[in-house]
């Protein structure tokens, strides 16, 4: 075969760069891949090594360009075409009719239709595309002029390199204004790398996305799982929209990412029962927002109503309310838990924050009440995020009037007046009730195990286990299941409306799947994910009881601490019969994520397995994936606990010391032939 001519490696190079943009916008913008992340990966190192070859075939809007470019030693500075302005603030409704009224005034007319969109907490950036290819993009910085940061830009995967759709539609200049943003979930797994890195965690995802964007080396920032949503334009020709929610759907059609959650063409009352939607579902969203962006869509009207000198008077930001407050600590409590931890709580004046009243607030332990000198009778400054616990912050100690009182840990349980134990955990200590029967650890053990990540019963709520213990007709796990109508009717608080609906979900929870069942017993350093992990590598209960120690550790992501309490949980009889009694009540406890491992008594279920040399039908990382999913645990290296090595071609050191322990040794072909047969 003749060597390929360099006009053939051109089309090789557009083809590739064709299929790569399509891909990466089938990923990053629609969210619906069509080829895997190793296939990706194969056709993206081939184009590397093209254009490496044959620079003059690479393009500004090469999918290359997204790995990163060679370190700056500053950024410049670039001035925006039109200013990027920014928003005048709305803190409750009246302040949207007085907007509205404005508008309608200086309009003289009443039919004004809006579009509304979730206003996100990013960083704002501006992106410049001159005959349909992205040529720049800078920060907001103060308005008129912002920082050149294109490169970092070029890695953020849902950011159009180049235009989609027809050519002949392609604006000659198009400026783009969007947030970039980092996803709550994508932010705590970046957090958790960092931590395990021993890195300094971001505080929240915007100081995490603005960070990522001020890197002078693109190729960390291309390591951040950055992302954003356009809003808006600035200086456009050779392109004309009539509105913003028409300029929104012709951005859609150019590539770029748009929220979901906008809604055009409403009046003034559904944008206010819009901004009361979105107050519901925030939390829910997986990205963060601090209000709602009302802009009147109609951009001859925008254009009538014109701009003040730092903001348009065609748009207002509805912000949400304040998630921070300060009020008065009228008490600190103890609040044992399910584990015997001794926590103490704040008892606040009640006052709302962001939404939400608010009469107790955690105080975490006793180190950090003395490091932050909180006592009783301070004011304090409260903070609620998200769904999590209210806490305290800090005291406003310019406040005081010198009739604060200190805390005082108590020395014996307030509960069960048990002895205490002070256990060194991290930075601080914690104090611990030592008596396993505690009441309030025993309470806490029930809310945990009827929880919503748990079985999930609905209407058995904290209070109602409370009195259901008190009574004395909770007594174990299993007596939840025993729980009747009648008796659950003469309680206070209850009727018979609500026991019946209480009989009914827990008659429902009683089909659990593994994960939730594992979960909800409340094994120490056992939380959703590794409850998760482990069932993933078990088909049933039993299996997990039975495994050992060993065969836990060496599931990915399971450390040594959560592997020897589940293998303490088990070994316990007391834990053991108390399983026992729940299943003898009619709980069915099936696993809803199969592994392929369990079913199949394929040979690498639960082994240790290492691999060296160079595979040639498969890339490693997908060798190893697929060994994953049929059980296997892979190690980096030897030791006398491996059980399979397989080697590649060349294989290394590696090859020798298995031979050396004695351990089986499988070649490429013995290794598909097994995928073949299992997978
Ligand atoms: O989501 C935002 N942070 C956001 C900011 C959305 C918008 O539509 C904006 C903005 C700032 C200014 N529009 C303007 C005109």
């Amino acid at each position: 075969m003749n060597d390929p001519t360099p006009d053939q490696i051109r089309r090789e190079a557009r083809r590739l760069q064709k299929e790569l943009t399509e891909h990466s916008y089938q990923y990053h913008v629609l969210d619906d891949p069509v080829i895997s992340d190793a296939e990706y990966d194969i056709l993206l190192k081939r184009l590397i090594e093209i254009e490496e070859e044959f620079p003059e075939f690479s393009t500004p809007d090469s999918p290359t360009k997204r790995v990163g470019a060679p370190p700056l030693s500053a950024f410049k500075q670039a001035r925006h075409s039109i200013a990027m302005l920014s928003l005048d603030n709305a803190f409750n409704d009246q302040d949207v009719l007085d907007f509205h009224k404005r508008i309608v005034k200086n309009l003289n007319r009443e039919d004004i239709l809006y579009t509304v969109e979730p206003k996100l907490d990013g960083v704002a950036v501006e992106l410049t595309y001159e005959n349909g290819v992205l040529v720049q993009a800078t920060t907001r910085g103060d308005g008129i002029t912002g920082e050149v940061i294109t490169e970092n830009v070029r890695t953020i995967g849902s950011v159009p390199l180049k235009l989609h759709g027809d050519k002949t539609k392609t604006p000659f200049l198009l400026e783009v204004r969007g947030e970039v943003i980092i996803k709550k979930t994508d932010f705590d797994l970046l957090n958790k790398k960092r931590l395990e890195n021993k890195e300094n965690v971001f505080a929240n995802p915007r100081n995490a996305a603005a960070g990522s964007l001020r890197q002078l080396d693109s190729k960390i920032t291309a390591t951040r799982p950055l992302d954003i949503f356009v809003y808006g334009i600035g200086l456009v020709q050779g392109i004309s929209f009539q509105s913003q929610s028409q300029m929104l759907t012709l951005l859609k059609e150019f590539g770029f990412p748009v929220n979901p959650n906008i809604e055009s063409g409403i009046n003034i009352d559904k944008v206010l029962k819009f901004y009361k939607e979105l107050e519901v579902i925030r939390e829910n969203l997986d990205y963060e927002i601090d209000g709602m962006v009302i802009k009147v869509d109609d951009f001859s009207l925008q254009r009538q109503l014109g701009e003040k000198i730092k903001s348009p008077r065609w748009a207002i930001a509805y912000k949400f309310a304040a998630m921070q407050r300060t009020t008065t600590i009228k008490d600190i409590i103890i609040q044992v838990g399910r584990t015997g931890t001794l926590t103490p709580v704040a008892i606040l004046e009640p006052v709302n924050v962001g939404g939400v009243m608010v009469s107790r607030a955690t105080l975490h332990n006793e180190d950090e009440i003395k490091r932050k000198d909180i006592r009783i009778g301070d004011t304090a400054l409260v903070v609620r995020a998200g769904d999590v616990i209210p806490k305290v912050v800090k005291s406003i100690k310019s406040q005081r009037n010198g009739n604060e009182i200190a805390f005082k840990m108590p020395t014996i349980c307030p509960v069960c007046q048990s002895e205490i134990e002070k256990i060194k955990r991290d930075k601080s200590h914690i104090n611990k009730c030592i008596n396993a029967s505690c009441q309030a650890q025993f309470k806490g053990r029930i809310k945990h195990f009827v929880s919503k990540k748990a079985l999930d019963i609905d209407g058995l709520g904290k209070k109602i286990v409370d009195q259901l213990v008190n009574e004395g007709l909770i007594k174990s796990f299993a007596d939840i299941f025993l729980l009747e109508k009648d008796t659950l009717a003469d309680l206070d608080r209850m009727a018979q409306k609500s026991a019946a609906n209480l009989v009914a979900s827990v008659e429902k929870s009683k089909k659990v799947s593994l994960r939730r069942f594992l979960y909800a017993l409340g094994i120490d350093h056992t939380g959703e994910n590794a409850a998760k992990l482990i069932s993933e590598k078990f088909s049933t209960l039993k299996d997990i009881m039975e495994t050992s120690e060993d065969v836990l550790q060496q599931i990915n992501g399971i450390g040594p601490e959560t592997a020897q309490s589940v293998s303490d949980f088990f070994s316990n009889r007391e834990n053991m019969a108390i399983i026992k009694d729940v299943i003898n009540c009619g709980v069915e406890i099936s696993n809803d994520q199969p592994v392929i491992a369990e079913s199949n008594n394929n040979p690498f279920n639960n082994k240790r397995v290492v691999l060296t040399g160079t595979l040639q039908t498969m890339p490693r990382s997908k060798a190893k994936k697929q060994l994953e999913k049929l059980g296997a645990a892979i190690s980096s290296s030897i030791s006398s606990k491996t059980h399979f090595l397989i080697a590649g071609q060349k294989p290394g050191s590696k090859f020798v010391k298995a031979q050396k322990f004695g351990i089986e040794i499988m070649d490429e072909t013995r290794l598909t032939a097994l995928f073949n047969q299992y997978l």
